[in-house]
């Protein structure tokens, strides 16, 4: 029996956890007390790991179809065939129609990213796509390196607390936020932090909050122009800041100067009185800093909303103090090397993330429009893109109309039910890696080990190096181990005090933290083009943008599509993070799926009883591209002309061929069409017309099948 420091990436990650391992199992799993940003703390999807690794669905050796594509038919093969089987296909492709007629795909920031660009580098495509990077911390990362030069974050981890945390559109005591952990805003609650909550739903901090701000969905950056409008015009803004280190101060208060109370409490249906109040608070209380979430993002005001919110914390003296809101120390830039040639499927966004991710609707377009050629191979590592990409419908035609398409995962999928070939991932304990956290901001290096093996899964690192040694491509590489002590010494060129570890020293310590800095600007500037925090964005003009954060009203709203809202009377928001899933994870696992069993549609009383709908009825709801079904959870707080459904739906029990990925799915009610941010490409996720109503037919079987299924009940002893 041994014991192992472990970093969990149940989610995008940072908790620490002790793993014992007996006879090359997993069995058991305890927070670690000493770990810097958990502090023995771990939430219940970490916490069911060990039922994640041997659960009996787990795919544990390659497969190829057998039969039409989606039949539900597989066939079991060696790795050695699986891998010579994909370097065959993608070396004839690439010399057929060259290397970008293949595409690969991943989502949110897992451990293999950096790596999956290797690999594509290595390969010769520019056409790497995800399913995260437009509407999740894409924009936000853009905001803050366009205004400040930097990413920046709440500063958890010193002695000095936050006195004030905005927290906007975000839902941290749940997600984590993307990569700082869910315990830190309730501990602050707890110790006498006051909150400001911008968020259609009462969450758990509206709850505790000073004020919340209940916008509709979708117009965030006219209430973020509002707020700084009173911030500027009654004078409350830090004077010493904005006259010594800020750029275009003038030419935003002439632009805040549009946003008048009366017209933004118009657009967001939030009272005058109260905006009044958040911009005094926020420009009162210190230090305050900011918990942002993805809510703006997945929008076509993603990039000058985010721009918007990020001055706040700056113009109210709160830029890089302790306890603000503070800059990455980006502890590792090489992990952002790949020197990639753009992608052409990219439309015209000029603005995208730092990495030139192509667009995932682009991307897939190309297979059957072949504009601007035809994309026919799709390599997807850790997504499930039938479930988390916009319009799943068209998702699904497009993917059937490949070539060849490979997915590796941990689970059969809906999305996996459609490939060639079907590559078993391996789960977080099985894995080395070091990372940074949080994720963004990178202030802590964190290392995860293998330290066990289950059937014949690899990690997705170890595919990419095996494709293209029998490709015959340079991957740089010809182990892991070696990328990941390169990683290491590269860190310790800028942080000296890293410079004794190499992966085995790590393993035994499981972190390091180099020690924090504050007030960075003020030694070395910004790192912009003025030198300065750029209200007036200079790369945004170059581009040929508007340098200045501003809002429009999204495409398909009540006020921009009155013709609609006989049909579509309600305002739709979709993807709220609920604790037991990660996106559409974990629906197959007992423990979790039993505390959340079917997805939930939150809406008003009076949405509910207009509609002839109780609580706990399903419930059809509709947009324009689509209908789906959930279970209704009627909530008085949230506003009566705003519905709020679950996302990342699929039912492992519906079985092959789909997976019931059609039935409560909310992207199938979604689509790029609704308009994309101008800048960087980002599609609306959330502030688009719905209509919902009864559904008497679909619901009690859809709850029939999950009871009766052994999803409810998997007696693990017997398998
Ligand atoms: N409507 C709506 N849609 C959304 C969102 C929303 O809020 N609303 N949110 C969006 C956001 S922010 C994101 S980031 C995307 C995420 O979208 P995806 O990245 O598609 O997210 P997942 O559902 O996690 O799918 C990833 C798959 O990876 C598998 N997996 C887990 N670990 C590994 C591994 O180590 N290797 C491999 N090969 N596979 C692994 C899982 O089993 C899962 O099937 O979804 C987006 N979609
Ligand atoms: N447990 C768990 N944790 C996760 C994930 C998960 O799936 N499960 N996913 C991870 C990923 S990929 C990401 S990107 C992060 C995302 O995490 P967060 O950024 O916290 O995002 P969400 O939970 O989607 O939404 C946050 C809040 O936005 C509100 N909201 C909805 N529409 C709007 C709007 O138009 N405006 C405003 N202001 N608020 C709105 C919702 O009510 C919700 O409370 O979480 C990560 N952590
Ligand atoms: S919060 Fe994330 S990192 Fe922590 S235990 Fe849960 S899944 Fe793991
Ligand atoms: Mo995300």
């Amino acid at each position: 029996m041994k014991e192992y420091k472990c970093a969990c990436r149940g989610c995008h990650g940072g908790c620490v956890h002790i793993l014992t391992v007996e006879n090359g199992k997993v069995v058991s799993v305890r927070p670690d007390k000493d770990a810097p940003l958990s502090r023995g703390h771990a939430c219940i999807k970490g916490l069911s790991i060990i039922e994640q690794m041997y659960h009996p669905d787990r795919l544990l050796y390659p497969q190829k179809r057998a039969g039409a594509r989606g039949g539900g038919q597989w066939e079991r093969v060696s790795w050695d065939e699986a891998l010579d089987t994909i370097a065959s296909r993608l070396t004839e492709l690439k010399n057929t129609y060259g290397a970008k007629c293949i595409s690969a795909i991943t989502g949110t920031g897992r451990h293999l990213v950096p790596y999956l660009w290797r690999f594509t580098r290595a390969l010769g495509t520019p056409n790497i796509t995800s399913a995260g990077a437009l509407i999740c911390i894409g924009p936000r990362k853009n905001a803050g390196f366009s205004t400040s030069g930097a990413f920046c974050c709440v500063d958890y981890y010193s002695d000095t607390r936050p006195e004030c945390i905005v927290v906007w559109g975000a839902n941290p005591t749940v997600s984590g936020g993307d990569g700082e952990l869910q315990w830190h805003p309730r501990r602050c609650a707890r110790e006498g932090t006051k909150f400001i909550v911008v968020d259609p739903q009462k969450t758990e901090l509206a709850e505790k909050a000073d004020i919340w701000l209940r916008v509709r969905p979708g117009a965030d950056g006219a209430l973020a122009l509002g707020i700084l409008n009173v911030i500027i015009s009654e004078r409350l803004y830090d004077h010493d800041f904005v006259e010594n280190w800020t750029f275009g101060f003038e030419e935003l208060r002439e632009r805040c100067a549009e946003y008048d109370l009366t017209r933004v409490a118009e657009i967001t249906w939030v009272p005058e009185d109260l905006i009044r109040r958040a911009a005094r608070m926020m420009a009162s209380v210190k230090p305050l800093s900011l918990e942002w979430g993805c809510a703006f993002e997945q929008s076509c005001n993603a990039t000058q909303t985010c721009r918007a919110i990020f001055m706040l914390p700056a113009l109210t003296g709160n830029y890089d103090v302790p306890g603000g809101f503070v800059e990455s120390k980006h502890i590792a830039p090489t992990k952002r090397d790949p020197v990639m040639p753009p992608s052409e499927l990219i439309n015209d966004y000029p603005y995208r993330s730092l990495k030139p991710y192509a667009h995932p609707y682009e991307a897939l377009d190309a297979v059957r429009s072949e504009r601007p050629y035809k994309v026919r191979a799709l390599m997807s590592f850790a997504n499930n893109s039938l479930i988390s990409l916009p319009d799943s419908k068209f998702v699904y035609e497009s993917i059937s109309a490949l070539e060849f398409f490979v997915c590796m995962d941990v689970f059969m999928t809906p999305t996996a039910a459609l490939a060639d070939i079907v590559l078993p991932a391996a789960l977080w304990p099985e894995v080395d890696c070091v990372f940074c956290m949080p994720e963004f901001s990178e202030h802590t290096v964190l290392c995860q080990q293998k330290v066990a093996q289950v059937g014949e899964c690899k990690a997705d690192e170890d595919v990419f190096i095996e494709l293209c040694r029998r490709m015959g491509l340079d991957y740089g590489a010809d182990s892991q181990r070696d990328l990941i002590n390169t990683e290491l010494r590269n860190m310790a060129s800028r942080f000296p005090e890293m410079a004794a570890l190499d992966f085995d020293k790590m393993k035994e310590l499981g972190w390091f933290t180099p020690p924090r800095t504050y007030y960075n600007y003020k030694k070395r500037g910004f790192k912009t083009p003025s030198g300065k925090f750029e209200l007036y964005s200079n790369e945004i003009a170059r581009l040929g943008g508007d340098p200045l954060p501003s809002w429009v009203e999204p495409p398909v709203t009540p006020i921009s599509r009155p013709d609609l809202i006989g049909e579509y009377p309600y305002v739709l928001t979709t993807g709220t993070r609920r604790q037991q899933y990660f996106i559409s994870n974990n629906r197959q696992i007992k423990s979790l799926r039993r505390q959340y069993p079917f997805p939930l549609v939150r809406l008003h009383p009076d949405t509910a009883s207009e509609n002839g709908i109780s609580d706990g009825d399903w419930v059809y709801i509709r947009t324009p591209h689509g209908r789906i079904t959930q279970k209704a959870r009627v909530e008085p707080d949230i506003d009566p002309r705003v519905v709020n459904c679950d996302f990342g739906w699929w039912y492992p029990e519906a079985g092959a061929p789909d997976y019931g990925w059609q039935e409560s799915n909310a992207n199938v009610l979604t689509s790029c069409e609704d308009g994309c941010d101008p800048y960087m490409g980002s599609y609306q996720l959330r502030g688009v017309l719905c209509a919902v109503s009864k559904n008497d037919d679909r619901g009690h079987d859809i709850e029939r099948r999950y009871y009766e299924s052994e999803y409810y009940d998997y007696d693990y002893d017997k398998v």
